[in-house]
């Protein structure tokens, strides 16, 4: 071991990266006991009658400036310049979202395997969105570690279905990030068009746990929403153009952390 942290389906290229079994060498959180992702059990779902739906604060703004895309060697990540916030839904105070990136599979043989990160009941989706917010009182990531409820983060599954068009923009860019630590900008969009429409998000789990790459970062209040996003089969594959660093090194493929134990925790749900 030694380097730098990497996923399984990166070790064929680079045997000496640190897979997710072995983050917690360099990163001893990663083997906390409020790890994430996880495995969403619907059957030990605990209903919270104070779950009720997020208000959702300049998710319809279309910022006048552009967005920021960029292949950072583990995901497709994209920054923002207006500040969109969610607030109310058993939050205890208001999260601004800072960036929003993906975790996707591969396409096998006969079909697509799945790379969300969360399972519902051990049925993964194709891919899963992350809307990564910090406490609207912070100034950044670092300063939101600093508190136990300083990181929520908002995801969404995003299942095989018909093509997506509010994707086009975001999906024409990934051949301009193909090699980690490309940039790109493109036109922005209101965040809300990519993703389910609000009257569908009232029904999320919700649970506390961790950052899902190293450092793991305990103090993460997780929303895993039940309705998915959906894009067109084409559409999930290319992600999978990019690479994980240069010219010569694999397709990004399969950028996800195996599901963690619930340990001590519950997992509370917003409909009776
Ligand atoms: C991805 O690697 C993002 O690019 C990271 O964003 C992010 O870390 C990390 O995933 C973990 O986020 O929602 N999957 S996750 O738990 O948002 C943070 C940055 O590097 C701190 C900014
Ligand atoms: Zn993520």
């Amino acid at each position: 071991v030694g380097g730098h942290w990497c996923y399984q389906s990166q070790k064929y290229e680079q045997p000496h990266c640190e897979d997710p079994r072995q983050w917690h060498v360099t990163a001893a959180t990663c083997k906390g006991n409020k790890q994430s992702p996880i495995n969403i059990v619907t059957r030990n779902v605990v209903y919270d009658n104070s779950l009720k739906p997020l208000n959702f604060e300049g998710y319809d703004v279309k910022g006048s400036s552009k967005w920021n895309i960029e292949n950072n060697g583990h995901t497709v990540k994209v920054t923002f310049s207006t500040s969109p916030k969610i607030g109310g839904g058993g939050l205890g105070r208001k999260y601004k979202a800072i960036e929003f990136h993906l975790h996707w599979g591969v396409q096998g043989v006969q079909q697509y395997l799945p790379g969300s990160e969360h399972s519902i009941d051990g049925e993964k989706q194709a891919m899963e969105l992350h809307v990564v917010h910090i406490r609207e009182d912070v100034s950044d990531i670092t300063e939101a570690k600093k508190n136990a409820d300083g990181v929520a983060v908002l995801a969404f599954f995003i299942k095989i279905e018909e093509e997506n068009k509010n994707y086009a923009t975001l999906i024409n860019e990934l051949e301009n990030i193909k090699y980690k630590g490309q940039t790109a900008q493109m036109d922005p969009l209101p965040l809300s068009s990519l993703l389910p429409p609000e009257e569908d998000l009232g029904r999320y789990y919700r649970y506390k746990g961790s950052l899902t790459t190293p450092d793991c970062h305990e103090g993460v209040i997780w929303t895993v929403f039940e309705k998915p996003i959906e894009l067109s089969i084409s559409q999930i594959s290319q992600f999978s153009t990019v690479h994980f660093d240069g010219k010569n090194s694999s397709y990004m493929v399969e950028n996800f952390r195996p599901v963690q134990f619930l340990n001590e925790r519950k997992v509370y749900w917003s409909s009776a």
